[in-house]
């Protein structure tokens, strides 16, 4: 039995998932007692550091939790679960941490892209119950801003490098904590995770040490849900976004499935779709939120959901905010949720009126579950233009010309699934949602969609270089080197593809083979 210390700060489903999963069963801390009668105790850090601690004093438990540390029994603290057991932390000036460990817990100073997301390796530092079956060249997902700085070297498990190198988990005795997330990381996240449980674990250090880690690029497999015409919640795909064939929506399989064989095979993300989310009311779609549910179940690698997150009003008047829709995603088992038209509304209103009113979906969904949360959806249209200055979009030179010859074009976001234009361009757009908090622009391209034909490269790094924040693109591949283009071509974080993956003409596995040895990957 293992004894979850759960505040009640938001999400900690794929925490008990991915134990129970192991085996386990699970106990979450009702009263301050069941902290000392825990046999081994886990506690996922959710929300910031400071509500953290004001929580866990409110309910009691700050007085067990430094007892049953104190007395060095079996501790796992995950991410801001690990960020508790030092003095204190930049997040919040003036609150003091659990103190159990000496250090502080600071910001990244850095240049790169802050929170550092992704997967990323570790160095071992010294030998743990936590490494049994570990080679030493796996990555684990990190998805943070402030990493601890421990006064003891020795207490430093492993280190990270994200421009400088970081202690990216501690031991102290029983008491362990990774700042990564076993829980969403693949196999070898649970393997560390079933070190903990494990009864017998003898210490050990994994094989190899790399001189040096980095990120991955990551290989995402979209799948585009929607009712079939029979009613079916199926797996569809378009070709420019146009999803029938014959008449009828095209059937590529059931959600669950294969998401699960997507996994199976190594992707490094699974993003769900409801592409018919801009008509239906999204929170009585309740099999979109079963197929979360049953998915976070059995994949353990992050899963992000768009399609109908929006503010709503139902036919007897009842509003529901974006954030209500986004809040029922994530406790479904979302790590993150993708805005797609909503956004393109929100940015139109704010370069109307050069204003943001802190009340759009995106401000409020980042406030409430963090920037990384907030993913944007552009479904942008290339629009030939004759020279540069014709439009007062932002234009791009293209070495791909028009119709005419013309050798500008910029690109049109859409809405409603590209039914319909509007008079705003994907860079000003991901520029502006990127300052409204949004934490990643996921990137498609309307005529690249389902055509074989590659990424579009020049949109991408168009996208790219205007913000920070990291880029998922997509649409368009068609065979294992296209991924390879995207990754050398442009400074993209991620690829994604939903076509091939869906007929079986490329696997995951086989994109990540011809990617070996070219670009940094999650082996
Ligand atoms: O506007 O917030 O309700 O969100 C709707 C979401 O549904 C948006 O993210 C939008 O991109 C998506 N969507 C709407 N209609 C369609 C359609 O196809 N008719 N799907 C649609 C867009 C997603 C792409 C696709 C890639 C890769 N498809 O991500 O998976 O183009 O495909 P490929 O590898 O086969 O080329 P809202």
């Amino acid at each position: 039995m293992i004894t979850l210390l759960d505040y009640g700060a938001g999400n900690v489903r794929s925490v008990v998932n991915a134990i129970e999963h192991l085996g386990e069963t699970v106990r979450r801390v009702q009263r301050p007692e069941d902290i000392l009668d825990a046999e081994k105790l886990v506690f996922p850090g959710v929300g910031a550091f400071g509500s953290m601690m004001q929580m866990l004093h409110q309910r009691g438990f700050v007085t067990p939790l430094k007892q049953y540390l104190a007395a060095d029994r079996p501790f796992l603290g995950i991410c801001l679960g690990m960020q508790a057991l030092f003095a204190g932390s930049e997040e919040a000036p003036g609150v003091a941490g659990l103190g159990v460990l000496p250090g502080f817990v600071r910001r990244f100073r850095t240049r790169l892209a802050v929170p550092h997301i992704g997967w990323n390796g570790i160095r071992s530092r010294q030998s743990s119950p936590l490494f049994a079956g570990l080679s030493g060249d796996e990555k684990f997902y990190f998805v943070h801003s402030y990493h601890v700085c421990p006064d003891e070297p020795a207490v430093a498990l492993t280190l990270t490098d994200y421009g400088a190198p970081f202690v990216s988990a501690v031991q102290r005795g029983n008491v362990l904590g990774t700042q990564f997330h076993p829980e969403k990381s693949g196999p070898a996240g649970l393997r560390m995770l079933a070190n903990f449980l494990a009864t017998d674990a003898g210490r050990c250090r994994p094989q190899r040490t790399p001189a040096v880690t980095a990120l991955a690029k990551r290989i995402i497999a979209c799948l585009d849900v929607r009712t079939d015409d029979d009613g079916q919640l199926v797996v569809t795909k378009g070709d420019r976004y146009d999803v029938r064939q014959d008449g009828a929506v095209r059937n590529l399989g059931r959600p669950v499935d294969l998401a699960r064989n997507y996994y199976q095979q190594g992707a490094d993300e699974i993003t769900f779709l409801n592409i018919t989310g801009f008509r239906d009311f999204p929170l009585q779609d309740m099999p979109m939120l079963e197929v979360l549910t049953q998915t976070s179940r059995e994949v353990f690698v992050p899963l992000t959901i768009g399609g109908g997150i929006r503010d709503f009003t139902d036919k007897d008047g009842r509003h529901y905010s974006a954030l209500e829709v986004a809040g029922a995603y994530f406790r479904g088992g979302a790590d993150k949720v993708s805005i797609g038209s909503d956004a393109v509304a929100v940015v139109e209103d704010f370069l109307r009126t050069k204003k943001a009113t802190g009340k759009s979906a995106i401000e409020e969904i980042a406030r409430v579950y963090g920037n990384q949360a907030v993913v944007i959806s552009i479904d942008p249209r290339r629009v030939y233009v004759p020279s540069p200055d014709a439009v007062a979009h932002h234009v791009i030179e293209t070495t791909l010309p028009g119709p005419r010859g013309e050798r500008w074009c910029w690109y049109q976001c859409t809405i409603r699934g590209g039914r319909e234009g509007r008079p705003v361009d994907a860079v000003t757009l991901a520029r502006a949602c990127e300052g409204l908090g949004a934490g990643e622009i996921l990137l498609n391209c309307i005529d690249r969609d389902g055509t074989h034909d590659g990424f579009d490269l020049e949109l991408i790094q168009a996208v790219k270089s205007a913000v920070t924040i990291p880029v998922i693109a997509s649409s368009g591949a068609g065979c294992v080197e296209h991924f390879a283009d995207v990754f050398t071509g442009t400074d993209a974080d991620a690829a994604l593809a939903a076509g091939i993956f869906h007929r079986g003409e490329v696997t995951i596995a086989a994109v990540k083979e011809h990617l070996t040895r070219k670009v940094e990957i999650r082996p």
